[in-house]
């Protein structure tokens, strides 16, 4: 796979001068909002608003302000609603269509193993509200006391503990903002598409701000004996889920977290206590998790063997590839979503890799014939999700959309061909980093278009 970059064809509509080069980005002071100067902003607006009133004719965008006076609302006339005495606030109620999602297109036999994913496409910014961020689960959600709840630490440690939640609350925090990305996020669309939308294909994504106490801390309590190399994270759910974790990471940026988004985990998340292991795979961040034991070897789990391994050419297959590639998607426009007639879009969608960040996105329009350089919105954070914007004049012929992610390694996102080159897509195949392109045809409806 080559990692060397394509040339990078500038858009006619952005003047060369305001967009920055990958280089000229990791040479220069700029904060990382690449922002086209206020004159070209008020430029790309004027055409929007041209366009707008171009369009006024079919009645499809915007209206022109008559000359009368404007009619007064009813919301202008009475009070609002009065602040109840205590509550958790919701969403508009006209909000209700954004929704987390089960799988309508991998359905499980049994839902106490399931998954539901985030409605990527209605996503503002890099962090996902906790109550659409995406769930999975081997034998559904525990209902776990706090009070109740206890960690112990034992193995090859000097002193085993255990830990009440009130323990853990009483160490020092780190609030880390990370995605978190399940390994069978997209497999549903290696090679047919499968799936309507970005929800669907990409749901099972999501980023927010943890908090916790790094691991390495508390591995200081107990103290790791001579030959320790491995570590077994435990959960306290019918399944028990379980994963060997190696010792490198877990001295490094493994957190043991009880917030996520500003308040306590979710039920659903783990409360009241998870791993996290920044940028791997969602599999090894054991949610419920009441036992770390120590060892010098991995245990080699259902989830390290059956499940959660890489099918190779030649018909062996590859384990623990718990760090997730470079990545990332278009949200909109995406699958399900119409294009109302020709005209300036922003191209928006997110990048993301589990080993460090996001140094370029490029977006091709025609199937990949021309990519072109999107801007990066800051803040661009390490293993964090990472909003690429992209400023697109669709002339109202098909046109084929994908972006293609660079990393701070030097790493290219690949296609699923080249994918193909170097591992086995046969069956269920996890660890799915490909370009993903969506159609948008002559009538602006936008559709998966994996052949
Ligand atoms: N105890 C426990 N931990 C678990 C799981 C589980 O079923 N039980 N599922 C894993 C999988 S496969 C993923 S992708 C993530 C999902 O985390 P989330 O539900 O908070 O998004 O949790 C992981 N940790
Ligand atoms: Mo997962």
């Amino acid at each position: 796979m080559s990692h060397k970059r394509r040339s990078v064809i500038k858009f006619a509509s952005v003047p060369s001068n305001s967009v920055p080069t990958t280089q000229e980005r990791e040479h220069s002071d700029l904060p990382s909002e690449i922002e086209p100067r206020s004159q070209d902003r008020r430029a790309f607006l004027r055409k929007s608003m041209a366009i707008a009133g171009t369009a006024l004719a079919s009645g499809t965008v915007g209206a022109s302000v008559a000359q009368a006076a404007l009619p007064i609302p009813e919301s202008n006339t009475a009070f609002g609603r009065p602040i109840p005495e205590t509550m958790y606030g919701m969403p508009s109620k006209f909000e209700a269509h954004v929704n987390r999602l089960r799988s309508n297109v991998l359905v499980n036999r049994q839902n106490f193993a399931d998954w539901s994913m985030t409605p990527l496409q209605h996503q503002h910014g890099i962090i996902t509200p906790n109550g659409l961020f995406f769930e999975r689960h081997h034998t559904g959600i525990p209902d776990i006391d706090p009070a109740q709840h206890r960690l112990v630490i034992h193995g090859m440690v000097k002193n085993p503990l255990q830990f009440t939640m009130d323990d853990l609350m009483r160490y020092p925090s780190v609030s880390k903002f990370h995605f978190m990305e399940c390994s069978g996020n997209g497999l549903t669309d290696w090679t047919k598409a499968a799936s309507t939308t970005v929800q669907q294909s990409h749901g099972l994504l999501s980023c927010t701000q943890w908090t916790g106490i790094p691991l390495s801390w508390i591995l200081d309590e107990v103290g790791l004996q001579p030959g320790a190399k491995w570590l077994l994270f435990e959960g306290a759910d019918g399944s028990a889920h379980a994963r060997s974790i190696p010792i490198e990471k877990c001295l490094n940026d493994a957190l043991l977290v009880y917030a996520q988004g500003g308040e306590m985990l979710r039920p659903e998340q783990g409360y009241p206590l998870r791993a996290f292991m920044p940028g791997w795979e969602g599999n090894t961040s054991v949610k419920w998790l009441r036992r770390i034991k120590v060892s010098d070897q991995p245990w080699h789990l259902r989830s390290e063997t059956a499940r959660y391994t890489d099918p190779m050419p030649g018909g062996k297959w590859r384990q623990f590839s718990m760090e997730m590639e470079c990545k990332s998607v278009i949200t909109n426009p995406s699958g399900g979503q119409k294009l109302k007639g020709p005209g300036l879009y922003e191209i928006e969608g997110f990048a993301w890799s589990g080993r460090g960040t996001i140094t370029a996105v490029d977006v091709t329009a025609d199937g990949g014939r021309t990519w072109q350089q999107a801007q990066l919105e800051g803040p661009v954070l390490d293993k964090c999700l990472t909003r690429f914007r992209f400023r697109w004049n669709w002339t109202g012929g098909p046109a084929k959309i994908a972006s293609r992610a660079v990393d701070s390694t030097g790493y290219v996102q690949p296609t699923v061909e080249e994918i193909a080159k170097v591992r086995a897509l046969v069956g269920f195949v996890q660890h799915h980093n490909g370009i993903f392109p969506w159609l948008v045809n002559a009538a602006g409806e936008v559709k998966n278009d994996i052949a």
